[in-house]
């Protein structure tokens, strides 16, 4: 039925201006939005097809087995509102089990999300449909005037909260409450920590798909900022901390080396690193910890096969 689209500006010039801010730091990163190209979104979901990364598929399975549960738990929403809902697969467990009124998806990627978001206000006829391409980490408020009033569910799937530090993941939970309004609630799906051989395995599969991901990176680079990256002269390497709590992908430097990014010289020692992601791991109490500091009430949880999924008003 009702469907609106609404690209909302990104006042910065992202890539260029992060990714020179990155490379000029000490150590050297990138931040892990910017593995998301179409490149780049298609070997995620292959990295999801394989047999040693479990999170999707395990995410999957958890809300499959427990919906009728945690519908309940979560009681009658007019509308769900979804920040980073790219392909908008995740979200329809939800739209059968909760039948809301109106569904408001947000994706810094806005074509991409509006071709995906299109299809559901078909398939759902009594549904409206709000996509919002902007983005919502630096810019959150810019959605609130297109979400409708009446009691809100924000949905954060997939661990993708898993990328910040917990103090980020605070602020942006914090954030979330703004989209939640009053009476909200929030449900969220985070990856829990366990044995850090299966942890080191999901971001290391033996088909090279984890790699292949991480070093796209450069390639997009080389095809967006007329970057001269030559992708054989990195290492993919991604191991567990286990002191700090997460997966950390770097890509090493095999040589001594000078790269042109965007115009300027970028120089590499040998064995010097670019980092490009956290991937943080939890325990529940951990996690109810971070967001009650941003001020969400913890009210239930679900766990299955280490990951999670919990509930907050
Ligand atoms: C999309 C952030 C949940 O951290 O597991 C997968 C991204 N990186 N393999 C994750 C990712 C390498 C993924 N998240």
């Amino acid at each position: 039925m009702a469907f609106t689209f609404k690209n909302l500006p990104v006042d910065r010039d992202d890539l260029r201006v992060d990714v020179l801010t990155g490379l000029s730091a000490s150590p050297k990163s990138i931040p892990p939005k910017y593995f998301y190209d179409d490149a780049g979104c298609r070997l995620f979901e292959a990295i999801c097809r394989q047999p040693e990364y479990a999170l999707r598929r395990t995410e999957q399975a958890l809300m499959t087995a427990r919906m009728p549960d945690i519908a309940a738990a979560i009681g009658h929403v007019d509308c769900i509102i979804e920040p980073g809902a790219g392909d908008c697969a995740k979200v329809r467990l939800l739209l059968d089990a909760l039948r809301p009124a109106h569904l408001a998806v947000l994706d810094i990627a806005g074509a991409p999300l509006a071709a995906a978001a299109e299809p559901l206000s078909r398939d759902y006829p009594a549904l409206a449909v709000t996509a919002l391409g902007m983005d919502f980490i630096h810019d959150l408020e810019a959605a609130t005037p297109y979400l409708p009033a009446g009691r809100r569910l924000v949905y954060y799937p997939g661990s993708s909260i898993g990328n910040f530090p917990p103090d980020a993941a605070a602020a942006l939970l914090a954030r979330f409450r703004l989209l939640a309004g009053t009476d909200g609630q929030l449900l969220i799906g985070f990856d829990l920590k366990k044995d850090p051989q299966r942890l080191h395995a999901a971001y290391n599969d033996a088909a090279g798909v984890t790699a292949a991901f991480n070093l796209n990176l450069l390639a997009r680079l080389n095809r967006e900022l007329g970057a001269d990256f030559d992708l054989a002269c990195f290492r993919h390497y991604a191991f567990y901390n286990p002191v700090a709590g997460r997966i950390e992908m770097h890509l090493v430097s095999l040589a001594e080396q000078d790269v042109m990014v965007a115009g300027q010289r970028v120089h590499f020692a040998l064995g010097e690193t670019l980092h490009t992601e956290h991937s943080y791991k939890f325990r529940c109490d951990e996690f109810s910890a971070i967001a009650g500091n941003a001020g969400w009430q913890w009210s239930a949880e679900w766990v299955q096969d280490g990951f999670a999924v919990q509930l907050y008003r």
